[in-house]
């Protein structure tokens, strides 16, 4: 399909090759090569088409949104580039770039991976550190066509999707794990109510290829609207489309899916340290109508003995739907509100929607028009549209001057105790456009008279922001502005940690904001689909997200809402929200035994959260999602690919959730090893071998979870609220094995991330088993109470080290000085 007719290079007389940089006399198309890291090649591409209008650079100074390091879209490299360019920026001893006399290729190569790269055509090949070739390019191919209002550009590349490859992550999109025989767009969108429809609102065009337990990562660049055939219309290659003038892609070498996640987390930027609140339960609905409602809400939760971290105010909240007001009839005294719900350990987090009421009294809109910081149609008049404030305008969020002016507009509200807030309608979503005629619906694709229709409720393509135009933009909007959110935060409280929940995100948002799934029903087939969405988002590097429990649109009933709280106990967000005109879905709506099922779901989150907020600073690091798919620790395994509605918490428990009603009994699939089935209260039952699928028992008050030989969890006693992150009472639960390890992050759980780690390891020999705790950091916890739990571990003939020790039917229970350091237990 995409073969290149004519060679895109030859090997021309003037081929420069000095140590690790080659130039060819640049002809056709343009192509850059460069190794910004260990295991990374980036492969910037823009076609032959693009000769055919001249004053067009070959290669555009790029302008990343999403690179780490890079100023927000105003960076990259600064020249444009006519033929290829090589650079190994991190060449060092490995890197280099060869050619042998005569030969067609290049061979460049990075540390810890190489590319080889056809003089002729530009097709490459991609070798990972150990020599294997795990990727290939089939072609590039593109086109150029002049128009009004504006020009179109295309750019496409094939890849080779070998037989048997999977492809794990391309962001938020509905579908199995692997996405292998699906098709994508990546163009941020406004749904209601989904799932099953693409595109939706978050674009994060980056996946994970995986074959024969290898791991390989592909991250497309490009902000624009593009599309993906993974391996659907021809099983034998991938095909992105972006609809813009080049390339941009990182490739990026395993072998473990981890190691590709961390290395686009490198590139993207480093998920946001939360804070401890966030991790706690949310409450939320639209709309909560006064501060007296709200109120009642917290008592509610409290009255009945359930944890509440946060509630959420909607867009009820504000004057006439203006960002970041308060609508003072409902909300008297929001700092008083604020200081009010505080003293229950319950902290508000407000909506922040970006369309602005076109008002010329509101001081904000006026500063944002007399500032030119509105998107605009392409003759230079302000953009008009309609959100919930009718007719709205939109701040460019794609600027910097825009950005640091938005985040000014947090400070009042941070200092009134607002703290975090919740990015809604941000891809952008308008219900409608004003192009001097009113009120054409674009949900329907209407056109304005002289323009593009929109694909989906938002702005027309040749919109302008700056010097851009939309469609280059689009799937950046959320990100700019989250980053606003983020910054505001930080400014107006240093010592804090932000929070932002966003709808809408493109690569590189997890530095800025968790994600949730946007308008899901509250329907069992929704619950179904959240789960492999959520590890789909966790394998592309969004490690904070959740989805409305149980669910947005529609009506929920107990049984849902127990199973839903159940299901997504381990996500990072864990809110309750629903839609107006909807049942109200609190915990205690629908009475007995509903309440009791969710306050037992909710009291254990809360005792695991020591374990849940290690794994969201290991996230941190390494972007290794707390909530991972199975394939991440058995990537060799095909049935770990299958299993889309199980995940792993923290590693190394298996959490394999009923989602459907009536249901009582389910099967697991086990992969490899040895399992010990965990109840609610963490005692644990009769170990399972793995390696095969096993029908469990799950009653109502049983979600069914089983601990990995070699893995642990960290638990305390359970709260109400959430308030330091340095537990008075912990609870090491390992399963040993052959051998097993458990870490443990501990800080006030805001502020600086300057906490103190620490690792307990289990080693066996065939008569004993030693624990080791080390501690790295200032030991600045306070422990009143330790204790370790060994599950499937049988009685001990001897213990050294322990203060007391006890024998259960399938564990052993060890009372530990806090200060321990070694415990040797002897069979
Ligand atoms: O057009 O703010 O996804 O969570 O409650 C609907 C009202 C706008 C959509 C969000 C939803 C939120 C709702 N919003």
């Amino acid at each position: 399909m995409f073969r290149v007719q004519r060679p895109l290079f030859s090997l021309a007389e003037d081929v420069t090759i000095e140590a690790t940089r080659v130039r060819l006399g640049g002809r056709v198309a343009a192509m850059e090569v460069e190794s910004p890291g260990p295991g990374v090649m980036r492969v910037r591409f823009a076609p032959e088409s693009l000769r055919s209008h001249p004053s067009h650079p070959e290669l555009p100074v790029k302008r990343s949104f999403a690179r780490e390091g890079m100023e927000l879209g105003e960076s990259g490299p600064r020249h444009a580039r006519r033929g290829l360019s090589v650079r190994v920026t991190d060449g060092d001893a490995a890197g280099g770039v060869a050619s042998e006399p005569g030969s067609e290729a290049l061979r460049i190569a990075g540390a810890d991976c190489a590319l080889e790269l056809a003089l002729a055509d530009g097709a490459w090949r991609f070798f990972d550190a150990e020599g294997r070739c795990v990727a290939s390019s089939l072609g590039y191919e593109g086109e150029f066509a002049a128009g009004y209002p504006m020009a179109r550009h295309r750019a496409r590349v094939a890849l080779a999707a070998p037989e048997g490859e999977a492809y794990l992550g391309f962001g938020e999109k509905v579908g199995p794990l692997d996405k292998r025989g699906m098709r994508f767009t990546f163009w941020n969108t406004d749904v209601h109510p989904f799932p099953h429809t693409d595109p939706l609102y978050a674009s994060i065009p980056f996946f994970i290829a995986v074959r024969d337990g290898i791991a390989w990562g592909l991250f497309l660049d490009e902000a624009a609207r593009s599309r993906v055939d993974v391996a659907k219309r021809d099983p034998d290659r991938i095909v992105w489309e972006v609809e813009g003038p080049e390339l941009d892609a990182y490739l990026i070498a395993g072998p473990r899916p981890e190691d590709v996640l961390r290395r686009y987390v490198a590139l993207t930027g480093s998920p946001f340290a939360p804070p401890l609140f966030s991790l706690g339960a949310q409450q939320s609905r639209w709309g909560y109508e006064s501060a007296e409602e709200v109120k009642a809400i917290v008592r509610g939760y409290r009255r009945r003995g359930l944890p509440l971290d946060v509630v959420y105010l909607d867009i009820d909240h504000q004057d006439g739907y203006r960002p970041l007001s308060w609508d003072f009839g409902r909300f008297p005294d929001p700092a008083g509100l604020m200081h009010a719900l505080g003293a229950e350990g319950v902290r508000v987090v407000t909506i922040v929607d970006p369309g602005l009421k076109v008002d010329p009294a509101w001081g904000v809109y006026r500063d944002a028009k007399s500032r030119d910081f509105l998107v605009r149609w392409e003759r230079g008049d302000e953009l008009v549209g309609e959100v919930w404030p009718d007719p709205a305008v939109f701040p460019d969020f794609t600027r910097a001057p825009v950005r640091r002016w938005w985040a000014s507009l947090h400070h009042e509200h941070v200092e009134a105790g607002v703290a975090g807030f919740w990015n809604d309608m941000n891809e952008p979503s308008s219900f409608s456009l004003s192009p001097g005629v009113r009120g054409i619906p674009v949900a329907e694709g209407k056109r304005a008279p002289g323009h593009t229709a929109p694909l989906g409720p938002t702005l027309p393509d040749e919109a302008r922001h700056g010097d851009r135009r939309h469609i280059e933009v689009h799937n950046a909007y959320a990100l700019g502005m989250a980053r606003a959110a983020f910054d505001g935060q930080a400014d107006a409280a240093p010592s804090r940690r932000p929070f932002v929940l966003t709808r809408a995100g493109y690569a590189g948002i997890q530095k800025y904001a968790a994600m949730w799934t946007g308008d899901i029903r509250s329907d069992w087939s929704h619950l179904e689909a959240a789960l492999p969405m959520l590890l789909g988002m966790g394998a592309s590097g969004l490690p904070f997200v959740g989805a409305d429990v149980p669910g947005f649109a529609g009506d929920a009933t107990g049984e849902l809402l127990a199973r839903f709280t159940q299901a997504i106990l381990f996500a990072p967000l864990l809110r309750n929200h629903t839609a107006k005109g909807t049942v109200p879905q609190e915990p205690w709506r629908f009475g007995e035994p509903w309440l009791g099922l969710v306050r037992e779901a909710l009291l254990l989150r809360y005792r695991l959260l020591p374990s849940l907020y290690t794994a969201m600073m290991a996230a941190h690091e390494t972007g290794y999602p707390p909530m991972a798919p199975l394939p991440f620790a058995h990537p060799g395994d095909p049935y770990a690919f299958a299993a889309y509605d199980q995940y792993l918490f923290a590693r190394g428990l298996l959490v394999a959730p009923i989602v459907r009603p009536g249901q009582t009994k389910r099967m697991v699939y086990l992969p490899e090893g040895a399992w010990a089935p965990l109840t609610h209260a963490l005692a644990s039952e009769a170990v399972i071998e793995g390696g095969r699928h096993v029908v469990v028992d799950a009653p109502l008050d049983r979600l069914p979870m089983f601990l990995a030989a070699g893995h642990g969890l960290v638990a305390t006693a359970p709260a109400l609220h959430t308030t330091t992150a340095e537990w008075a009472e912990i609870a090491w639960h390992l399963h040993p094995g052959a051998g097993a390890s458990v870490s443990l992050y501990e800080d006030r759980g805001d502020g600086p991330v300057d906490g103190t780690w620490t690792h307990v390891t289990a080693t066996r020999t065939e008569t004993a088993l030693q624990l080791e705790r080390t501690t790295r950091g200032e030991g600045h916890a306070r422990r009143a109470k330790e204790r370790i739990v060994l599950h499937a571990t049988p009685p001990a003939r001897r213990v050294e080290g322990a203060m007391a020790s006890e024998s259960l039917d399938h564990a052993l229970v060890l009372d530990v000085a806090p200060d321990w350091t070694s415990v040797a237990i002897h069979f």
